[in-house]
Protein backbone atom coordinates (compact mmCIF):
# COMPACT_ATOMS: atom_id res chain seq x y z
CA UNK A 1 0.00 0.00 0.00
CA UNK A 2 0.98 3.55 -0.92
CA UNK A 3 3.01 5.22 2.15
CA UNK A 4 1.12 7.66 4.31
CA UNK A 5 2.20 10.95 3.49
CA UNK A 6 4.59 11.80 6.67
CA UNK A 7 3.11 15.47 7.14
CA UNK A 8 -0.20 14.56 7.93
CA UNK A 9 0.99 11.40 10.45
CA UNK A 10 2.58 14.11 12.02
CA UNK A 11 0.39 16.99 12.93
CA UNK A 12 -0.43 16.83 16.83
CA UNK A 13 -4.01 18.14 17.68
CA UNK A 14 -6.02 18.67 21.16
CA UNK A 15 -8.09 15.52 22.32
CA UNK A 16 -10.95 17.85 22.45
CA UNK A 17 -13.12 18.52 19.41
CA UNK A 18 -13.25 21.89 17.65
CA UNK A 19 -15.22 24.32 18.28
CA UNK A 20 -16.87 27.27 16.49
CA UNK A 21 -15.31 30.32 17.99
CA UNK A 22 -16.84 33.68 17.50
CA UNK A 23 -14.23 35.33 15.99
CA UNK A 24 -15.36 37.90 13.87
CA UNK A 25 -16.38 39.48 16.56
CA UNK A 26 -13.93 42.52 18.46
CA UNK A 27 -12.70 41.45 21.62
CA UNK A 28 -14.32 43.42 23.92
CA UNK A 29 -17.36 42.42 22.27
CA UNK A 30 -16.36 38.87 22.60
CA UNK A 31 -15.53 38.98 26.05
CA UNK A 32 -18.38 40.62 27.34
CA UNK A 33 -20.99 38.56 25.15
CA UNK A 34 -22.69 36.85 28.11
CA UNK A 35 -22.44 39.70 30.66
CA UNK A 36 -25.89 39.94 31.00
CA UNK A 37 -25.59 36.56 33.13
CA UNK A 38 -23.88 38.11 35.45
CA UNK A 39 -23.91 41.78 35.12
CA UNK A 40 -24.01 42.32 38.82
CA UNK A 41 -21.23 39.66 39.91
CA UNK A 42 -17.58 40.72 40.95
CA UNK A 43 -15.93 41.45 37.96
CA UNK A 44 -12.50 43.06 39.59
CA UNK A 45 -11.46 42.77 43.30
CA UNK A 46 -8.55 45.30 44.02
CA UNK A 47 -6.33 43.28 46.26
CA UNK A 48 -4.99 46.11 48.14
CA UNK A 49 -8.47 47.73 49.28
CA UNK A 50 -10.79 45.48 48.54
CA UNK A 51 -12.92 47.53 46.00
CA UNK A 52 -14.80 45.53 43.80
CA UNK A 53 -16.22 46.39 40.13
CA UNK A 54 -19.34 44.14 38.73
CA UNK A 55 -19.30 43.21 34.83
CA UNK A 56 -21.74 46.11 34.17
CA UNK A 57 -19.11 48.49 36.15
CA UNK A 58 -16.00 47.20 34.24
CA UNK A 59 -18.28 47.75 30.98
CA UNK A 60 -18.93 50.94 31.64
CA UNK A 61 -16.37 52.49 33.26
CA UNK A 62 -14.06 51.03 29.68
CA UNK A 63 -16.93 52.25 28.03
CA UNK A 64 -16.38 55.98 29.11
CA UNK A 65 -12.88 55.42 29.08
CA UNK A 66 -13.28 54.92 25.14
CA UNK A 67 -15.04 57.82 25.11
CA UNK A 68 -12.68 59.73 26.82
CA UNK A 69 -10.10 58.79 24.58
CA UNK A 70 -11.77 59.45 21.67
CA UNK A 71 -12.11 62.80 23.32
CA UNK A 72 -8.42 63.05 23.03
CA UNK A 73 -8.02 62.62 19.89
CA UNK A 74 -7.68 58.84 19.92
CA UNK A 75 -9.15 57.36 16.74
CA UNK A 76 -9.26 53.97 15.29
CA UNK A 77 -5.30 52.47 14.91
CA UNK A 78 -3.91 54.61 16.93
CA UNK A 79 -1.31 52.90 19.63
CA UNK A 80 -2.07 53.61 23.30
CA UNK A 81 0.99 52.95 26.21
CA UNK A 82 -0.07 51.23 29.08
CA UNK A 83 2.62 51.57 31.61
CA UNK A 84 1.20 50.47 35.05
CA UNK A 85 1.37 47.58 37.55
CA UNK A 86 -1.68 45.47 38.13
CA UNK A 87 -4.75 47.88 38.81
CA UNK A 88 -8.46 48.60 37.65
CA UNK A 89 -7.84 51.35 35.64
CA UNK A 90 -5.64 48.73 33.52
CA UNK A 91 -8.50 46.91 32.62
CA UNK A 92 -10.59 49.50 31.80
CA UNK A 93 -7.48 51.55 29.48
CA UNK A 94 -7.39 48.23 27.30
CA UNK A 95 -10.63 47.44 26.87
CA UNK A 96 -11.69 50.90 26.11
CA UNK A 97 -9.11 51.26 23.60
CA UNK A 98 -10.20 48.12 21.65
CA UNK A 99 -13.79 49.93 21.90
CA UNK A 100 -12.25 52.22 20.04
CA UNK A 101 -10.19 50.14 17.44
CA UNK A 102 -7.46 51.25 19.08
CA UNK A 103 -3.93 49.30 19.96
CA UNK A 104 -3.00 48.51 23.52
CA UNK A 105 1.36 47.86 23.97
CA UNK A 106 1.90 46.78 27.15
CA UNK A 107 5.56 47.99 29.46
CA UNK A 108 6.99 47.23 32.54
CA UNK A 109 6.54 49.97 34.64
CA UNK A 110 9.86 49.13 36.06
CA UNK A 111 11.58 49.31 32.83
CA UNK A 112 14.50 52.50 32.67
CA UNK A 113 13.89 55.44 30.66
CA UNK A 114 15.79 54.18 27.72
CA UNK A 115 13.68 51.47 27.41
CA UNK A 116 10.18 53.19 27.74
CA UNK A 117 11.22 55.42 24.89
CA UNK A 118 12.77 52.79 22.76
CA UNK A 119 9.24 50.72 23.02
CA UNK A 120 7.72 53.95 22.59
CA UNK A 121 9.50 55.19 19.33
CA UNK A 122 8.73 51.75 18.19
CA UNK A 123 5.02 51.58 18.38
CA UNK A 124 4.70 55.38 17.97
CA UNK A 125 1.96 55.12 20.64
CA UNK A 126 0.24 58.98 21.16
CA UNK A 127 -0.76 58.26 24.69
CA UNK A 128 0.98 56.75 27.80
CA UNK A 129 -1.49 55.75 31.22
CA UNK A 130 0.62 55.20 33.84
CA UNK A 131 1.02 56.22 37.75
CA UNK A 132 3.03 59.91 38.55
CA UNK A 133 5.85 57.86 40.07
CA UNK A 134 7.20 56.94 36.49
CA UNK A 135 6.66 60.35 34.82
CA UNK A 136 10.12 61.59 35.28
CA UNK A 137 11.19 58.72 33.28
CA UNK A 138 9.27 60.31 30.49
CA UNK A 139 10.72 63.41 30.40
CA UNK A 140 14.11 62.92 28.96
CA UNK A 141 14.98 65.04 26.36
CA UNK A 142 17.37 65.19 23.35
CA UNK A 143 16.87 64.19 19.65
CA UNK A 144 15.07 61.21 18.82
CA UNK A 145 13.23 61.43 22.32
CA UNK A 146 9.51 62.66 21.47
CA UNK A 147 8.14 65.34 24.19
CA UNK A 148 5.78 64.82 26.34
CA UNK A 149 2.54 67.16 25.91
CA UNK A 150 3.42 67.30 22.55
CA UNK A 151 4.26 64.25 20.88
CA UNK A 152 2.17 62.00 23.16
CA UNK A 153 -0.53 62.75 25.99
CA UNK A 154 0.69 61.53 29.62
CA UNK A 155 -2.65 60.27 31.98
CA UNK A 156 -1.51 59.80 35.23
CA UNK A 157 -4.15 57.12 37.47
CA UNK A 158 -2.73 59.33 40.79
CA UNK A 159 -2.66 62.70 41.36
CA UNK A 160 -1.20 64.00 37.75
CA UNK A 161 2.37 65.74 37.80
CA UNK A 162 3.03 69.00 35.74
CA UNK A 163 1.23 68.50 31.59
CA UNK A 164 -0.14 65.40 32.79
CA UNK A 165 -3.90 64.33 32.72
CA UNK A 166 -5.81 62.80 35.54
CA UNK A 167 -7.41 59.77 34.66
CA UNK A 168 -10.65 60.89 35.28
CA UNK A 169 -10.92 62.85 32.55
CA UNK A 170 -11.40 59.68 30.20
CA UNK A 171 -13.19 57.81 32.67
CA UNK A 172 -15.39 59.80 33.72
CA UNK A 173 -16.46 61.03 29.81
CA UNK A 174 -20.29 60.54 28.87
CA UNK A 175 -20.19 56.63 27.26
CA UNK A 176 -22.51 58.27 24.46
CA UNK A 177 -19.78 60.23 23.17
CA UNK A 178 -18.20 57.81 21.53
CA UNK A 179 -18.04 56.98 17.47
CA UNK A 180 -19.31 53.97 15.97
CA UNK A 181 -15.96 51.95 14.86
CA UNK A 182 -16.37 49.44 12.47
CA UNK A 183 -13.35 46.58 13.60
CA UNK A 184 -11.79 44.06 11.16
CA UNK A 185 -10.97 40.43 12.94
CA UNK A 186 -7.56 41.13 11.45
CA UNK A 187 -7.21 44.66 13.32
CA UNK A 188 -4.56 44.91 16.02
CA UNK A 189 -5.98 45.10 19.50
CA UNK A 190 -2.19 43.91 21.35
CA UNK A 191 0.68 45.04 20.92
CA UNK A 192 3.12 43.19 23.56
CA UNK A 193 6.88 43.46 22.95
CA UNK A 194 9.01 40.59 22.10
CA UNK A 195 12.69 39.59 21.38
CA UNK A 196 11.27 36.02 19.85
CA UNK A 197 13.63 33.35 18.60
CA UNK A 198 16.33 36.45 18.14
CA UNK A 199 17.49 40.19 17.88
CA UNK A 200 15.90 43.09 19.41
CA UNK A 201 12.05 43.09 20.83
CA UNK A 202 9.73 43.25 18.45
CA UNK A 203 6.07 44.41 18.76
CA UNK A 204 4.24 41.56 18.14
CA UNK A 205 0.60 42.39 15.72
CA UNK A 206 -2.31 40.80 18.05
CA UNK A 207 -5.35 41.15 16.24
CA UNK A 208 -8.68 40.67 18.01
CA UNK A 209 -9.30 37.27 15.83
CA UNK A 210 -5.72 36.16 17.52
CA UNK A 211 -6.96 36.55 20.83
CA UNK A 212 -10.39 35.84 20.77
CA UNK A 213 -9.18 32.23 19.03
CA UNK A 214 -6.79 31.74 22.02
CA UNK A 215 -9.13 32.78 24.77
CA UNK A 216 -11.59 30.53 23.12
CA UNK A 217 -9.58 28.27 22.87
CA UNK A 218 -9.47 27.72 26.36
CA UNK A 219 -12.65 28.56 27.89
CA UNK A 220 -14.65 28.10 25.71
CA UNK A 221 -16.87 24.78 24.29
CA UNK A 222 -18.78 22.56 26.13
CA UNK A 223 -15.67 20.45 28.18
CA UNK A 224 -13.43 24.31 27.94
CA UNK A 225 -9.70 23.02 28.10
CA UNK A 226 -9.42 25.62 31.51
CA UNK A 227 -12.52 25.53 33.10
CA UNK A 228 -13.50 28.78 34.52
CA UNK A 229 -16.75 29.86 35.85
CA UNK A 230 -18.83 32.86 37.75
CA UNK A 231 -18.21 30.97 41.00
CA UNK A 232 -14.10 31.26 40.61
CA UNK A 233 -11.83 34.14 41.88
CA UNK A 234 -9.15 34.11 39.89
CA UNK A 235 -5.72 35.44 41.04
CA UNK A 236 -4.03 37.96 39.01
CA UNK A 237 -0.80 38.83 40.63
CA UNK A 238 1.42 37.87 37.36
CA UNK A 239 1.72 41.40 35.54
CA UNK A 240 -1.06 42.06 33.53
CA UNK A 241 1.36 43.63 30.75
CA UNK A 242 2.84 40.43 30.06
CA UNK A 243 0.31 38.44 27.75
CA UNK A 244 0.32 35.38 29.48
CA UNK A 245 -2.00 36.97 32.85
CA UNK A 246 -3.36 39.38 30.12
CA UNK A 247 -4.90 36.23 28.05
CA UNK A 248 -4.92 33.60 30.43
CA UNK A 249 -6.00 35.50 33.80
CA UNK A 250 -7.75 38.82 32.82
CA UNK A 251 -9.71 37.96 29.01
CA UNK A 252 -10.37 34.44 29.97
CA UNK A 253 -11.92 35.16 33.85
CA UNK A 254 -14.08 38.06 31.65
CA UNK A 255 -15.40 35.47 28.78
CA UNK A 256 -16.44 32.93 31.74
CA UNK A 257 -17.56 35.70 34.33
CA UNK A 258 -14.94 35.14 37.08
CA UNK A 259 -13.48 37.32 39.56
CA UNK A 260 -10.40 38.62 38.94
CA UNK A 261 -8.44 39.59 41.96
CA UNK A 262 -6.04 42.42 40.82
CA UNK A 263 -2.43 42.29 42.98
CA UNK A 264 -0.17 45.17 42.64
CA UNK A 265 3.21 43.34 43.33
CA UNK A 266 4.22 39.76 44.02
CA UNK A 267 4.28 40.03 48.53
CA UNK A 268 4.20 36.51 49.96
CA UNK A 269 2.00 37.85 52.93
CA UNK A 270 0.03 39.51 50.97
CA UNK A 271 -0.55 37.32 48.90
CA UNK A 272 -1.69 34.24 51.61
CA UNK A 273 -3.68 36.82 53.12
CA UNK A 274 -5.93 37.46 50.24
CA UNK A 275 -5.74 34.20 49.30
CA UNK A 276 -7.52 33.20 52.62
CA UNK A 277 -9.48 36.16 52.60
CA UNK A 278 -11.01 35.92 48.78
CA UNK A 279 -11.28 32.48 48.44
CA UNK A 280 -9.32 32.46 45.32
CA UNK A 281 -10.13 29.33 43.52
CA UNK A 282 -7.75 29.51 40.52
CA UNK A 283 -4.11 30.73 40.35
CA UNK A 284 -2.09 31.33 37.72
CA UNK A 285 1.61 31.69 38.69
CA UNK A 286 5.21 31.39 37.52
CA UNK A 287 8.03 28.81 38.86
CA UNK A 288 9.70 30.89 40.98
CA UNK A 289 5.97 31.77 42.58
CA UNK A 290 5.84 27.98 42.86
CA UNK A 291 8.79 27.98 44.84
CA UNK A 292 7.78 30.58 47.40
CA UNK A 293 4.07 28.85 48.02
CA UNK A 294 6.48 25.19 48.44
CA UNK A 295 8.93 26.02 50.32
CA UNK A 296 8.21 29.18 52.75
CA UNK A 297 7.23 28.17 56.08
CA UNK A 298 4.65 30.71 56.64
CA UNK A 299 2.30 29.31 53.96
CA UNK A 300 1.59 27.12 56.69
CA UNK A 301 -0.54 29.62 58.34
CA UNK A 302 -3.08 30.06 56.05
CA UNK A 303 -5.81 28.36 54.44
CA UNK A 304 -5.73 27.65 50.84
CA UNK A 305 -8.21 24.70 50.75
CA UNK A 306 -10.41 27.35 48.62
CA UNK A 307 -7.76 26.76 45.85
CA UNK A 308 -8.88 23.94 43.18
CA UNK A 309 -6.25 24.80 39.82
CA UNK A 310 -2.78 25.90 40.05
CA UNK A 311 -1.60 27.02 36.26
CA UNK A 312 2.26 27.23 36.33
CA UNK A 313 3.88 28.92 33.23
CA UNK A 314 6.31 31.41 31.44
CA UNK A 315 9.29 28.72 32.39
CA UNK A 316 9.71 25.36 33.14
CA UNK A 317 8.94 23.86 36.14
CA UNK A 318 10.55 21.38 38.06
CA UNK A 319 9.14 17.82 38.74
CA UNK A 320 10.37 18.67 42.36
CA UNK A 321 9.27 21.29 43.06
CA UNK A 322 6.02 20.43 41.61
CA UNK A 323 5.74 17.97 44.11
CA UNK A 324 6.41 20.11 46.83
CA UNK A 325 3.36 22.44 46.04
CA UNK A 326 1.28 19.16 45.87
CA UNK A 327 1.92 19.07 49.65
CA UNK A 328 0.65 22.38 50.32
CA UNK A 329 -1.89 22.53 48.09
CA UNK A 330 -3.13 18.57 48.05
CA UNK A 331 -6.88 19.63 47.23
CA UNK A 332 -5.70 21.27 44.12
CA UNK A 333 -4.97 20.37 40.38
CA UNK A 334 -1.74 21.23 39.03
CA UNK A 335 -0.33 21.49 35.68
CA UNK A 336 0.87 24.04 33.35
CA UNK A 337 0.32 25.83 30.50
CA UNK A 338 3.11 26.85 27.50
CA UNK A 339 2.98 30.02 25.79
CA UNK A 340 4.67 31.91 23.88
CA UNK A 341 3.56 35.83 23.08
CA UNK A 342 3.77 35.47 19.08
CA UNK A 343 1.88 32.37 19.87
CA UNK A 344 -1.35 34.78 20.94
CA UNK A 345 0.34 32.97 23.32
CA UNK A 346 -0.69 29.15 24.62
CA UNK A 347 0.58 26.94 22.57
CA UNK A 348 -0.75 23.69 25.19
CA UNK A 349 -2.66 23.77 28.25
CA UNK A 350 -2.93 20.98 31.03
CA UNK A 351 -6.02 18.92 30.22
CA UNK A 352 -6.48 17.76 33.80
CA UNK A 353 -7.83 21.81 33.85
CA UNK A 354 -11.04 20.88 31.47
CA UNK A 355 -14.36 20.56 32.54
CA UNK A 356 -14.49 16.85 32.08
CA UNK A 357 -10.77 16.28 32.99
CA UNK A 358 -8.28 13.94 31.87
CA UNK A 359 -5.44 12.34 33.13
CA UNK A 360 -2.22 13.94 32.88
CA UNK A 361 1.81 13.45 34.15
CA UNK A 362 3.35 15.53 35.88
CA UNK A 363 6.29 17.43 33.83
CA UNK A 364 4.37 17.96 30.77
CA UNK A 365 3.18 21.32 29.27
CA UNK A 366 -0.56 20.19 28.75
CA UNK A 367 -2.08 19.10 25.13
CA UNK A 368 -1.99 21.44 21.94
CA UNK A 369 -5.29 23.79 22.45
CA UNK A 370 -8.17 22.79 20.50
CA UNK A 371 -8.97 24.22 16.73
CA UNK A 372 -5.11 24.10 16.31
CA UNK A 373 -2.04 22.39 14.75
CA UNK A 374 1.13 21.55 16.26
CA UNK A 375 4.11 19.63 15.11
CA UNK A 376 7.56 19.12 15.97
CA UNK A 377 10.31 19.23 14.13
CA UNK A 378 13.62 18.20 12.60
CA UNK A 379 15.72 21.46 13.62
CA UNK A 380 18.07 20.08 10.95
CA UNK A 381 16.04 18.90 8.09
CA UNK A 382 13.05 21.00 8.66
CA UNK A 383 10.90 17.26 8.50
CA UNK A 384 7.88 16.81 11.04
CA UNK A 385 8.77 14.11 13.72
CA UNK A 386 6.73 11.51 15.46
CA UNK A 387 4.93 10.89 19.05
CA UNK A 388 8.03 10.85 21.63
CA UNK A 389 10.72 12.58 19.03
CA UNK A 390 12.14 15.78 20.28
CA UNK A 391 12.67 18.68 17.64
CA UNK A 392 11.88 22.44 16.96
CA UNK A 393 7.70 23.38 17.96
CA UNK A 394 5.98 24.42 15.50
CA UNK A 395 1.97 25.73 15.61
CA UNK A 396 -0.76 27.21 13.61
CA UNK A 397 -4.01 28.55 14.02
CA UNK A 398 -5.80 31.12 13.60
CA UNK A 399 -4.52 32.63 17.42
CA UNK A 400 -0.95 33.64 16.33
CA UNK A 401 0.46 36.77 15.65
CA UNK A 402 -0.30 38.66 12.81
CA UNK A 403 3.59 39.29 12.44
CA UNK A 404 5.90 41.76 14.41
CA UNK A 405 5.32 45.23 13.61
CA UNK A 406 7.19 46.97 10.90
CA UNK A 407 9.44 43.68 10.41
CA UNK A 408 8.68 41.70 7.49
CA UNK A 409 11.83 39.59 7.70
CA UNK A 410 11.71 38.86 11.62
CA UNK A 411 8.04 37.44 10.76
CA UNK A 412 9.22 35.95 7.77
CA UNK A 413 11.82 33.88 9.55
CA UNK A 414 9.31 32.92 12.36
CA UNK A 415 6.26 32.35 10.63
CA UNK A 416 6.63 30.36 7.44
CA UNK A 417 4.74 30.34 4.12
CA UNK A 418 2.52 27.93 5.04
CA UNK A 419 1.57 29.29 7.98
CA UNK A 420 3.73 27.54 10.55
CA UNK A 421 5.33 29.53 13.59
CA UNK A 422 8.51 28.58 14.42
CA UNK A 423 9.05 28.48 18.76
CA UNK A 424 12.46 28.11 18.76
CA UNK A 425 11.77 25.16 21.84
CA UNK A 426 12.36 21.95 21.75
CA UNK A 427 10.16 19.42 23.17
CA UNK A 428 8.16 16.08 21.97
CA UNK A 429 4.55 14.75 22.23
CA UNK A 430 4.29 11.64 24.24
CA UNK A 431 2.19 8.61 23.35
CA UNK A 432 -0.96 10.35 25.96
CA UNK A 433 -0.38 13.45 23.43
CA UNK A 434 1.33 15.96 26.27
CA UNK A 435 3.78 17.98 25.42
CA UNK A 436 7.38 18.02 27.56
CA UNK A 437 9.79 20.62 26.85
CA UNK A 438 13.48 19.76 26.96
CA UNK A 439 15.05 22.82 25.29
CA UNK A 440 15.40 26.30 24.30
CA UNK A 441 17.29 26.60 20.97
CA UNK A 442 16.27 30.08 20.20
CA UNK A 443 18.74 32.97 22.13
CA UNK A 444 16.19 34.22 24.75
CA UNK A 445 16.84 34.27 28.46
CA UNK A 446 13.94 33.48 30.77
CA UNK A 447 14.59 35.41 34.14
CA UNK A 448 11.41 34.22 36.28
CA UNK A 449 9.79 33.89 33.17
CA UNK A 450 10.50 37.47 32.12
CA UNK A 451 12.21 38.27 28.80
CA UNK A 452 16.22 38.86 28.48
CA UNK A 453 16.75 39.28 25.11
CA UNK A 454 20.67 38.24 24.68
CA UNK A 455 20.63 40.82 21.23
CA UNK A 456 19.76 44.26 23.43
CA UNK A 457 22.48 43.51 26.18
CA UNK A 458 25.03 42.61 23.39
CA UNK A 459 24.30 45.80 21.88
CA UNK A 460 24.76 47.73 24.84
CA UNK A 461 27.90 45.89 25.88
CA UNK A 462 29.75 46.94 22.36
CA UNK A 463 28.67 50.28 22.85
CA UNK A 464 30.98 50.66 25.72
CA UNK A 465 34.39 52.25 24.57
CA UNK A 466 36.37 49.58 26.41
CA UNK A 467 34.49 46.50 24.82
CA UNK A 468 35.11 45.03 21.14
CA UNK A 469 32.99 41.91 21.31
CA UNK A 470 30.64 40.92 23.64
CA UNK A 471 27.98 38.00 24.03
CA UNK A 472 25.36 37.26 26.55
CA UNK A 473 23.57 33.57 27.50
CA UNK A 474 21.57 32.30 29.81
CA UNK A 475 23.19 30.26 32.86
CA UNK A 476 21.22 28.25 35.32
CA UNK A 477 19.76 29.59 38.17
CA UNK A 478 18.06 27.54 40.98
CA UNK A 479 15.89 31.11 41.92
CA UNK A 480 15.02 32.45 38.19
CA UNK A 481 15.68 29.64 36.28
CA UNK A 482 17.94 31.33 34.45
CA UNK A 483 20.39 34.46 34.90
CA UNK A 484 22.03 36.34 31.51
CA UNK A 485 25.72 36.02 31.99
CA UNK A 486 28.12 38.13 29.60
CA UNK A 487 31.53 37.08 27.61
CA UNK A 488 33.62 40.18 26.69
CA UNK A 489 36.33 40.82 24.99
CA UNK A 490 38.20 43.80 26.20
CA UNK A 491 39.50 46.57 23.66
CA UNK A 492 42.73 47.52 24.93
CA UNK A 493 41.87 49.11 28.63
CA UNK A 494 42.84 45.90 30.47
CA UNK A 495 41.93 47.81 33.48
CA UNK A 496 37.93 47.05 32.46
CA UNK A 497 36.49 45.16 35.39
CA UNK A 498 34.06 43.22 35.99
CA UNK A 499 32.29 44.91 38.30
CA UNK A 500 32.92 48.07 36.16
CA UNK A 501 30.85 46.26 33.33
CA UNK A 502 28.06 45.15 35.37
CA UNK A 503 27.21 48.72 36.48
CA UNK A 504 27.65 50.12 33.11
CA UNK A 505 24.83 47.60 32.25
CA UNK A 506 22.56 47.89 35.17
CA UNK A 507 22.32 51.52 35.35
CA UNK A 508 20.42 51.01 31.70
CA UNK A 509 17.96 48.41 32.04
CA UNK A 510 15.34 46.94 34.19
CA UNK A 511 16.47 44.71 37.37
CA UNK A 512 16.07 41.37 35.53
CA UNK A 513 17.90 41.97 32.61
CA UNK A 514 21.08 42.58 34.69
CA UNK A 515 24.36 40.60 34.53
CA UNK A 516 25.05 37.89 37.24
CA UNK A 517 28.48 37.25 35.84
CA UNK A 518 31.48 39.17 33.25
CA UNK A 519 33.92 36.23 32.05
CA UNK A 520 36.62 38.13 29.79
CA UNK A 521 37.75 36.44 26.78
CA UNK A 522 40.06 36.74 23.72
CA UNK A 523 37.65 36.09 21.06
CA UNK A 524 34.26 35.13 21.36
CA UNK A 525 33.20 31.89 18.93
CA UNK A 526 31.51 32.62 15.71
CA UNK A 527 30.39 30.67 12.68
CA UNK A 528 31.93 31.55 9.41
CA UNK A 529 28.71 33.62 8.88
CA UNK A 530 29.49 35.80 11.89
CA UNK A 531 27.23 34.34 13.63
CA UNK A 532 27.92 33.85 18.35
CA UNK A 533 27.84 30.00 18.71
CA UNK A 534 25.83 30.06 22.06
CA UNK A 535 26.05 26.41 22.27
CA UNK A 536 29.42 26.09 22.53
CA UNK A 537 29.29 29.71 25.12
CA UNK A 538 26.77 27.41 26.81
CA UNK A 539 28.73 24.37 27.08
CA UNK A 540 31.47 26.53 28.55
CA UNK A 541 29.01 27.07 31.35
CA UNK A 542 27.94 23.69 32.13
CA UNK A 543 31.89 23.07 32.47
CA UNK A 544 33.33 23.68 35.71
CA UNK A 545 35.55 26.89 34.53
CA UNK A 546 34.44 28.33 31.85
CA UNK A 547 37.48 30.08 30.75
C1 LIG B 1 8.82 25.77 29.64
O1 LIG B 1 6.10 33.02 28.54
C2 LIG B 1 5.28 33.35 27.71
C3 LIG B 1 3.87 32.95 27.83
C4 LIG B 1 3.51 32.03 28.74
C5 LIG B 1 2.16 31.57 29.01
C6 LIG B 1 1.06 32.18 28.53
C7 LIG B 1 -0.22 31.73 28.80
C8 LIG B 1 2.00 30.48 29.79
C9 LIG B 1 0.74 29.91 30.11
C10 LIG B 1 -0.43 30.61 29.61
O2 LIG B 1 -1.57 30.20 29.88
O3 LIG B 1 5.61 34.12 26.62
P1 LIG B 1 7.03 34.72 26.31
O4 LIG B 1 6.95 35.22 24.92
O5 LIG B 1 7.45 35.69 27.36
O6 LIG B 1 8.06 33.52 26.39
C11 LIG B 1 7.93 32.41 25.55
C12 LIG B 1 8.90 31.32 25.94
C13 LIG B 1 8.59 30.02 25.24
O7 LIG B 1 9.01 30.03 23.90
C14 LIG B 1 9.34 29.04 26.12
O8 LIG B 1 10.71 29.05 25.83
O9 LIG B 1 8.82 30.99 27.33
C15 LIG B 1 9.11 29.61 27.51
N1 LIG B 1 7.97 28.95 28.16
C16 LIG B 1 8.04 27.75 28.79
N2 LIG B 1 9.06 26.90 28.96
C17 LIG B 1 6.70 29.39 28.25
N3 LIG B 1 5.93 28.52 28.94
C18 LIG B 1 6.74 27.48 29.29
C19 LIG B 1 6.55 26.26 30.03
N4 LIG B 1 7.63 25.45 30.17
N5 LIG B 1 5.37 25.94 30.59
Amino acid sequence: SPAQPSEAACVFKSKLPEIPISNQLPLHTYCFEHLADFADRPCLIIGSTGKTYSFAQTHLVSQKVAAGLSNLGIKKGDVVMVLLQNCAEFVFSFLGASMLGAVTTTANPFYTSAEVFKQLNSSRAKLIITQSQYVDKLRETGENFPVLGEDFTVITVDDPPEKCLHFSVISEANEADFPTVSIDPDDAVALPFSSGTTGLPKGVILTHKSLITSVAQQVDGENPNLYLNPEDVVLCVLPLFHIYSLNSVLLCSLRAGAAVLLMQKFEIGALLELIQLHRVSVAAVVPPLVLALAKNPIVANFDLSSIRVVLSGAAPLGKELEEALRNRVPQAILGQGYGMTEAGPVLSMCLAFAKQPFPTKSGSCGTVVRNAELKVIDPETGCSLAHNQPGEICIRGSQIMKGYLNDDEATATTIDVEGWLHTGDIGFVDDDEEIFIVDRVKELIKFKGFQVPPAELEALLVSHPSIADAAVVPQKDNVAGEVPVAFVVRSNDLELTEESVKEFIAKQVVFYKRLHKVYFVHAIPKSPSGKILRKDLRAKLAAASPV
